[in-house]
């Protein structure tokens, strides 16, 4: 189906299956919002109330059961098999909604629809309509990058309610890396009080204490989104090897570092301390994220043994399956013997993905559509150029199934697209690289490949863009869209 329709402009991403049907629902602020009596459908129709009232002006109380003409009805049917863990039946008619769904994130997703279909700023009357949805992906992630430039527990705040907004349920928070340490690992003060101080260029670092990261998983939990801490090893550890001798040749730290090259820094499995340090940070991880993913990193081990990089590539992978959690790593820890269920995020080359064990699962972010840091236009100011410039066309036009032969829908995981903040330093900017182009992520993850067209696409993006401004979101204006 396409979203001619006016009324369906503000659907992003696309629902799988949309009928219009006769008449419309107006909100009325004498109806009800009714919900399950468990705890996440509560939360869920909390926020549902919370949105009526900031989108369309509109108070609606919560009930137990049905009172009248224009309830907004949320109901859970487990036994509905065909909507699966995030899928949604919603049903928009004169007379009521009905949310249907087996899960609460279903009901959470349904509501999210609903609320893209009311008019900002009014309390217009919604269009009936039977809208089938369920995700073509399990996966739909954004990546910020902490590391190269600190943002604070309420930045990543706002940046979990605003890629909520479009369905995206994963939280990559890349927590570490040459330029900075930025979360607090209980027994080692040194890597947070040294390794945090700083950031890329020497701007103002920062790090997250146990109670800030659990401030942010919490949140995060009640937009549905799950955080996927990394700490990336055994490269990109500049920042850890500068705040602890020990992990050092000869106890020797080197200096913090502050700029932008990689590939330079290693942990070592020689060091008596390495062994101690790995179990301690993973320890923390899984003790704090309520999540079954924890990211160990892997990528660009340059300055890491081969075989020694195998072995800690395994090392990790013990050390997460130890507490029940499953291990994701850059594509690189392909090369490696991988358990069944570590999950292997691809950036940069189909050939490396190839060779990982039969039966791996992938999450794509090639870089060339989906890295944030690059610029929109070649000649943006804002933005990196390496993996070239990616407008709305780039970011959209692309099936995660045609990128490494033989990796099809069944082995993906689903997508990811992460923001590197080497040369970002400001949160204005961090949404500006961001917005629009992951509401063209959030489509690739959820909407049929079929359903998917460009130009239809950037009439409804461009609708996005104008309300994402009203909101006071910093955006980016793409030519593409008029
Ligand atoms: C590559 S993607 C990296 C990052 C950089 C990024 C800059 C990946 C696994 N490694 O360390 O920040 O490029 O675009």
């Amino acid at each position: 189906m396409t979203a001619t329709h006016p009324a369906l402009l503000g659907l992003l991403p696309l629902p799988r299956h949309v009928e219009m049907t006769s008449g419309e629902f107006v909100p009325s602020a004498f109806a009800h919002v009714i919900a399950p009596s468990d705890a996440p459908s509560i939360g869920v129709a909390d926020h549902l109330v919370a949105d009526l009232q900031a989108v369309a002006g509109v108070h609606l109380s919560l009930a137990r059961t049905r009172s009248g003409h224009g309830d907004i009805e949320l109901s859970l049917h487990p036994h509905r098999a065909d909507l699966g863990a995030e899928g949604y039946e919603l049903l928009v008619a004169p007379d009521g909604v009905a949310v249907v769904a087996a899960t609460p994130h279903g009901l959470w997703n349904g509501t999210r629809t609903f609320v893209q279909l009311l008019t900002p700023g009014t309390m217009a009357a919604v269009p009936a309509l039977h809208i089938i949805d369920v995700p073509r992906f399990e996966w739909r992630g954004a990546m910020l990058d902490v590391a190269r430039h600190f943002f604070s527990v309420d930045h990543v705040i706002r940046f979990v309610e605003l890629i909520a907004r479009y369905k995206l349920n994963r939280l990559h928070l890349h927590l570490s890396d040459d330029q900075g340490w930025r979360l607090e690992i209980p027994g080692w003060p040194a890597l947070t009080a040294i390794g945090g101080s700083t950031a890329t260029k020497g701007d103002q670092g920062g790090w997250f204490s146990v109670a800030d990261y659990a401030e942010i998983v919490a949140h995060a939990e009640r937009h549905f989104v799950t955080v996927v801490p990394e700490i990336d090893m055994p490269g990109h550890t500049n920042a850890a090897l500068a705040s602890v001798p020990e992990l050092n040749v000869d106890d020797v730290a080197p200096p913090l570092y502050t700029g932008v090259e990689v590939g330079f820094s290693s942990l070592r499995l020689d060091r008596p301390a390495t062994a101690r340090f790995v179990r301690d940070v993973v320890a923390t991880l899984a003790a704090n994220t309520p999540g079954p993913y924890l990211h160990i990193g892997g990528d660009e081990a340059h300055s890491t043994d081969h075989d020694e990089y195998l072995a800690f590539v395994e090392l990790l992978q013990r050390e997460v399956a130890q507490h029940g959690k499953r291990m994701v790593g850059w594509e690189e820890i392909a090369q490696a013997p991988l358990h069944r269920d570590t999950l292997v995020q691809h950036w940069l080359k189909a050939d490396t993905v190839a060779a990982a064990p039969t039966g791996t699962r992938f999450i794509m972010s090639p870089a060339r559509h989906t890295y944030l840091d690059m610029k929109h236009q070649p000649d943006d100011p804002l933005g990196r150029r390496w993996a070239g410039a990616i407008d709305l066309d780039a970011a959209y036009e692309w099936d995660p199934a045609a990128l490494v032969p033989g990796v099809l829908d069944p082995q993906i995981a689903g997508v990811e697209a992460p923001l590197w903040t080497e040369k970002v330093r400001t949160f204005a900017e961090v949404e500006q690289l961001c917005f629009p182009r992951l509401v063209c992520l959030a489509e690739v993850g959820w909407t049929p490949q079929p359903s998917r067209r460009l130009d239809e696409f950037l009439v409804r993006v461009g609708e996005e863009t104008r309300r994402l401004a009203a909101r006071g979101v910093h955006v980016h204006r793409s030519a593409l869209v008029t």
